[in-house]
């Protein structure tokens, strides 16, 4: 406000000597501005590491759209609208004079916080982060800044973050909320994604109006009446740095606990950490990253309640998404969005118990646990979480032969057995010449309840350090060996990445591959044996025929690309035989295709079966 105040000044001045002048003195607070700058940062963002202890403890959490659309459940005017349920506003270009009336038939007396909140308890969350307000701008909770909230404006006359804030301290359990702090759709000077339906002169607006008024009050009242755990803003794409460092001003000067992710500043700022505490990745759980991460995840293809859809995800899956996400060293905060009457739906509550039940034998690989300390990946599927003094290798497919080899793994270990194994029966292990942990294991046949569904965990106990060589995969005639793209080294038209979709397809994927573009991968044989090589792919493209050609152990595979539904529905296709000796070397694998598309074939796995 400040420096549009002098701004103005300038364009009224009619001197060009005071023009000067006070172009020099903005020109000198700017300046100074700035070199305050970095110290105001620092002290805003101190104390991370305390504020952040019981977050990294926590790992699974309960994230809760809720609002005005979820009485629409996606209809409009008695069509389906595409789209995510919260965005129906936006996507129908809903009016606001029409869209501020659900508000007065909006009543959720379903609405219970005690069983909500029991809800993520007995799914082993600790954790729950509630919109506040979407980018619909309707506020779910009792505010003064503006009526437009479900206290004032709705016959239900009910405060449920309040509610639920009274309900979470009953169980124990931290309460956040998720703010729109760039996008508002009732608001007319709002931007980013905005409403120009209803307001289509851009030029006109101006977003430090719906900041003064509106944003950063209703942030205030958040943090100073609820003494909220998170603070989660959302889509930044056109808040200023001053704009979002005027937010975490707001936060920090009432409670310096407060923890704010990192959608509080730009998206595009070099350093996504320099405000936030903690990376926010959607729908993907990320291949490496160093960071504190929260990976937010749809339990189906929404996150506000949409009547219409039903594409839910698995138990095994939300397990194993658990899983991965903690072996990465981050959370993982599952979406519900309960319907406009305050019920939540059904699969959703069957599948959080699901894992709340998993979770009481199996809690201790996820709670408090860090990262993988041997590495990302395994050559079969398998994801490791840690602790001091324990590994925790969760087998996301049984191995053939019952017995587990883990490369070059060496340390003092004290004991292994399965979780969740009551009478806690230590496996067998020894190494091999190579120096490769090797473990016996026969589920079947060990004593007390070890369930192989959706996975099987070991816990390794040892003392002292861990020597680990994280060096070529292993094709290895017990277990089937997979190489992934992600654990491949690139040359040429060749890349591995995050795709920029926002639908169910969001996710890593071969953004670009073809031209002579090639895939490396190291590998050891452990002794002579025949492998069948499959290919896992989707395709959709004018590719179909081209050649992929596949060298190893001086032995080549050629292999004419075929299609599927699409490049996001992978078949399984055979490659070829090889006959590997003992031995280690190079997997390449390459294209010839030079058509249209970015790549000629998705390729997720190439697979060694042996024979
Ligand atoms: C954002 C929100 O828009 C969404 O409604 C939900 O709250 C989620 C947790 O966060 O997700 C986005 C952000 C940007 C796009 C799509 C979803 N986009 O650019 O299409």
């Amino acid at each position: 406000m400040e420096k549009s105040g002098l701004i103005n000044l300038i364009f009224c001045t009619r001197s060009t000597n005071r023009k000067l002048y006070v172009f020099l003195v903005v020109l000198f607070l700017t300046a100074g501005m700035m070199a305050q700058d970095p110290n105001k940062i620092d002290q805003l963002v101190s104390g991370k590491q305390q504020r952040m202890e019981w977050w990294k403890e926590a790992r699974f959490g309960m994230f809760i759209h809720w609002g005005l659309y979820a009485d629409l459940g996606g209809m409009w005017e008695g069509e389906h609208i595409d789209g995510l349920g919260e965005w129906i506003m936006y996507n129908a270009k809903i009016p606001v004079e029409n869209y501020r009336p659900l508000a007065e038939r909006f009543n959720p007396y379903y609405f219970n916080a005690e069983s909500w909140v029991k809800l993520a308890v007995d799914a082993g969350m600790k954790y729950i982060i509630i919109t506040a307000k979407h980018c619909d701008g309707f506020a779910m909770y009792d505010s003064d800044v503006s009526d437009y909230n479900i206290y004032d404006g709705t016959p239900f006359k009910r405060d449920p973050l309040r509610e639920l804030k009274d309900a979470c301290d009953r169980y124990g359990i931290k309460l956040g909320f998720y703010y729109s702090q760039n996008w508002d759709w009732n608001e007319p000077d709002a931007l980013g994604l905005d409403n120009d339906w209803d307001f289509p002169d851009r030029d006109s607006k101006d977003p430090d109006v719906y900041y003064r008024e509106k944003c950063f009050p209703q942030v205030k009242e958040l943090v100073e009446q609820y003494d909220p755990a998170v603070m989660w803003f959302d889509v930044p794409w056109d808040i200023t740095r001053d704009q979002s460092l005027q937010l975490l001003e707001i936060i920090r000067s009432e409670d310096s606990s407060v923890i704010v992710n990192d959608r509080i500043s730009h998206e595009h700022l070099e350093n996504r950490l320099e405000m936030g505490d903690y990376l926010t990745p959607e729908q993907v759980i990320p291949d490496t990253i160093r960071e504190n991460f929260e990976v937010c995840m749809t339990l189906n293809d929404t996150w506000g309640y949409k009547r219409c859809d039903h594409n839910w995800k698995s138990s095994g899956k939300i397990i194993r998404n658990l899983i991965h996400t903690v072996s990465r060293g981050g959370n993982y905060l599952l979406n519900i969005g309960p319907d406009g009457k305050g019920r939540i739906p059904a699969e959703s509550v069957s599948l959080l118990q699901f894992a709340g039940t998993w979770l009481k034998d199996h809690g201790e690989s996820i709670y408090g646990c860090n990262a993988s300390p041997i590495g990302a990946g395994f050559y079969y599927d398998a994801r490791c979480t840690s602790r001091p003094g324990k590994l925790y290798i969760h087998l996301f497919e049984l191995a053939v032969g019952n017995r587990l080899l883990l490369e070059h793994l060496q340390m003092n270990i004290t004991d292994i057995h399965i979780l969740g194994d009551e009478e806690k029966t230590s496996l067998s292990f020894q190494y091999n010449n190579s120096g490769d942990l090797m473990v016996d294991f026969d589920p079947e046949s060990l004593p007390g309840r070890v369930s192989i569904d959706p996975v099987t965990t070991l816990v390794i106990s040892y003392n002292g350090d861990i020597d680990y060589i994280n060096t070529p995969d292993i094709v290895d005639p017990v277990h089937e060996s997979v190489f992934r793209p992600s654990g491949a080294t690139f040359s040429g038209n060749c890349m591995y990445g995050l795709n920029d979709r926002w639908d169910r397809y969001r996710g890593y994927e071969m953004i670009e591959w073809n031209n002579n573009g090639t895939m490396t991968w190291e590998y050891r044989s452990l002794q002579q044996g025949d492998y069948e090589v499959m290919l896992k792919y989707g395709s959709d493209s004018a590719g179909l025929g081209s050649i992929i050609d596949i060298a190893i152990g001086g032995q080549s595979i050629r292999h004419r690309t075929k299609t599927t539904n699409s490049r996001y529905q992978p078949e399984v296709f055979h490659g070829g035989v090889v006959s590997l000796d003992k031995e280690a070397g190079k997997i390449v694998i390459s294209t010839d295709y030079q058509g249209e598309d970015a790549s000629v074939v998705n390729l997720s796995e190439l697979r060694f079966v042996p024979l």
